[in-house]
């Protein structure tokens, strides 16, 4: 679970395989712009290890620094007047890329609660 696979489209982009402009980059994670935006700004804060979902996280240290990346990159992109902290986790949550990621959602207001 912890290491980069081979068949994961977010490993790769960790790999730098797939052509993607890395906006953010620290020891434990990147992050790049999604490529489906729902928001102006539409920011995916990725761990560089491979973990599915949050379901199977149980490093707190790297969670909290996830966040703390997150806070980092909406400071970066001048989200000033506030942005959304996503995390979809499984089917019902509508995770569709099995590497856990945080959506980072900003540039407009944002409806509660979320469809
Ligand atoms: P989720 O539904 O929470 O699993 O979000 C996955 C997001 O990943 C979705 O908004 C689209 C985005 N995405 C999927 N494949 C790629 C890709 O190859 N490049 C980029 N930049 N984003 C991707």
């Amino acid at each position: 679970m912890n290491s980069l696979t081979t068949d994961c489209i977010f490993c790769k982009i960790v790999k730098k395989e797939l052509p993607t402009k890395i906006i953010f980059e620290n020891d434990i994670c990147v992050a790049f712009n999604d490529i489906k935006p729902v928001s102006p700004t539409h920011i995916l804060v990725i761990p560089k290890v491979h973990i599915k979902s949050l379901w199977e996280a149980t490093d707190g240290e790297l969670l909290g620094k996830l966040l703390l990346a997150a806070k980092e990159v909406a400071k970066q992109n001048n989200l000033n007047e506030g942005f959304r902290t996503v995390i979809n986790t499984g089917d019902n949550g509508g995770q569709t890329v099995y590497h856990l990621h945080l959506h980072v959602l900003g540039g407009r207001f944002h409806k509660w609660p979320p469809g």
